[in-house]
């Protein structure tokens, strides 16, 4: 049935009309989100705050087409400007992290993070062979391998492929080498993953790349947390050594939700002293497990915004930027340690801290609970030889987010006196209200400590602007 001229209309009207009118409540809400994101303390080790033009780009007509394939194959016509923008993104990507395009190339079309290690794996694998990554409770990647201690297989890249953990000494914090060496000449991955999402310390590079030629594994960088810092030549870069290098591109690169892979390409050193040179087939691989394997469409709005941001961290200021997010961890990190509290690993290289709640006796999940609804945010997180996954014994905190704020040094210091504030008062409702959740949380509701503390933290955070939107104009005040 036809529909009638009036309804067309409302259709064709929707167009051009604004959020705020066509759907109020989602404007309501995200006004409710900004007005959160401005008047909090950011600490999620793994999230930033990105800028206004990445913000454009994310929001413009580029999320209306279609482009299956690679810049030049597409599926689908119209892509000329599709095909430019997604190769700036991809030589800005090479440029960012100082690679010469004779020997890296990369692919900027997977999703996210998880995307793109699990292209890896079904580019370079097959199904059942191993892997080997840094077990979750040291600071692992679920994408990295993980079943639980009763062998219940969580991660696709256990269902899919044999992942045997490595792990982090349980005295020091720090990557255990020598055991892993030992587990890799047994196991006889076909990879090795490094990198991790609560580890606050280096990686050696060369030091993997030894013992993935020794087991004649392939070598793959998961530089997620840190890709900012590489790019900035604030951290070890893991391209020297490795053969495959993913990222995501939110976190301390302050860039979309987005991912990236980069594969060494052209000759290819024998793994014999006098053998032939070979060549890498890694490109097409890649691409192939990328689109059509894994993926559809690319998202070209997140691929513009994408290049936008490797702009960005291509400027000096990206590198005064990390600088500062290192520096704010090591303040963070000295404060906290100066109150007497325990760290993993006792402090930091990197953009993140773990802190070990267990001498405490507290759990990861109370002070997150607590410093929630003191508007600070953290996460619980797994320490090594947590018993239970369920209440892990530590929370992680990371500086990108509020040094994008501008926080300095000093503002980190007072961010350590709002944590000490939170967890002297989760000790104090466990002692009245007891261990069990169910108990603690009674001692939540209208606790007077809470909403001073909560005072305090807004109006701390409010002096601080926000990247990427103007809160003069918020909604919400
Ligand atoms: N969810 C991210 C993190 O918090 O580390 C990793 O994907």
């Amino acid at each position: 049935m036809m529909n009638g001229v009036g309804e067309m209309e409302a259709v064709s009207s929707w167009g051009k009309a604004p959020l705020v009118e066509i759907d109020p409540e989602i404007s309501d809400l995200i006004e409710k989100e900004k007005r959160r994101q401005w008047k909090g303390i950011e600490l999620i080790a793994s999230e930033n705050f990105t800028s206004q033009a990445v913000l454009e780009a994310l929001g413009s007509a580029l999320t209306n087409k279609y482009s299956e394939g690679m810049p030049g194959a597409r599926y689908y016509g119209g892509n000329e400007f599709i095909d430019l923008i997604e190769n700036l993104c991809r030589s800005r990507a090479l440029q960012a992290f100082g690679l010469d395009p004779e020997k890296w190339g990369v692919n900027v079309q997977p999703y996210s993070g998880s995307p793109a290690n699990f292209a890896v794996y079904t580019a370079l694998l097959q199904p059942h062979d191993r892997i080997m990554g840094l077990d979750l409770p040291s600071g692992g990647h679920l994408t990295h391998g993980y079943y639980t201690s009763a062998g219940k297989r969580i991660s696709a890249t256990s269902i899919y492929f044999e992942s045997l953990p490595y792990k982090v000494d349980p005295t020091t914090g720090y990557v255990n080498y020598e055991m892993l060496e030992d587990k890799a000449l047994d196991f006889r991955p076909k990879l090795i993953i490094c990198g991790g999402s609560a580890y606050p310390r280096e990686w050696d590079y060369a030091r993997f790349k030894q013992i993935a030629d020794k087991c004649g594994a392939i070598l793959m960088a998961d530089m997620a947390h840190i890709s900012g810092l590489v790019a900035a030549q604030e951290a070890e870069s893991p391209f020297e050594f490795c053969d495959v290098v993913t990222t995501t591109t939110h976190k301390s690169l302050r860039g979309p939700r987005s991912g990236m892979i980069f594969y060494r390409k052209g000759a290819k050193p024998s793994a014999k002293p006098d053998g032939p040179a070979g060549k890498y087939d890694y490109e097409d691989r890649i691409n192939f497990a990328v689109f059509p394997s894994l993926q559809g469409g690319p998202h070209n709005h997140q691929i513009a915004a994408l290049a936008v941001a490797l702009k960005q961290a291509l400027c000096p200021a990206f590198k005064a930027y990390s600088q500062q997010v290192k520096a704010n961890a090591k303040a963070l990190a000295s404060a906290l340690m100066k109150k007497g509290y325990k760290l993993v690993t006792d402090g930091t290289d990197n953009h993140l801290v773990l802190w070990d709640l267990r001498p405490l006796g507290l759990t990861g999940n109370k002070v997150e609970k607590v410093c929630e609804l003191c508007h600070i945010t953290l996460n619980k997180n797994a320490v090594f030889g947590d018993s239970s996954a369920l209440a892990p014994g530590g929370v992680r905190l990371g500086t990108p987010a509020m040094t994008s704020r501008a926080c300095k040094e000093s503002d980190f210091e007072m961010i350590a006196d709002f944590l000490e504030k939170a967890v002297n008062i989760t000790l104090a409702i466990q002692k009245e209200h007891g261990k069990l959740l169910r108990d603690f949380s009674k001692g939540l509701q209208n606790n007077q400590s809470i909403i001073d503390l909560r005072e305090k933290v807004e109006v701390f955070s409010k002096a601080f602007d926000m990247p990427g939107f103007d809160v003069a104009s918020l909604k919400y005040q």
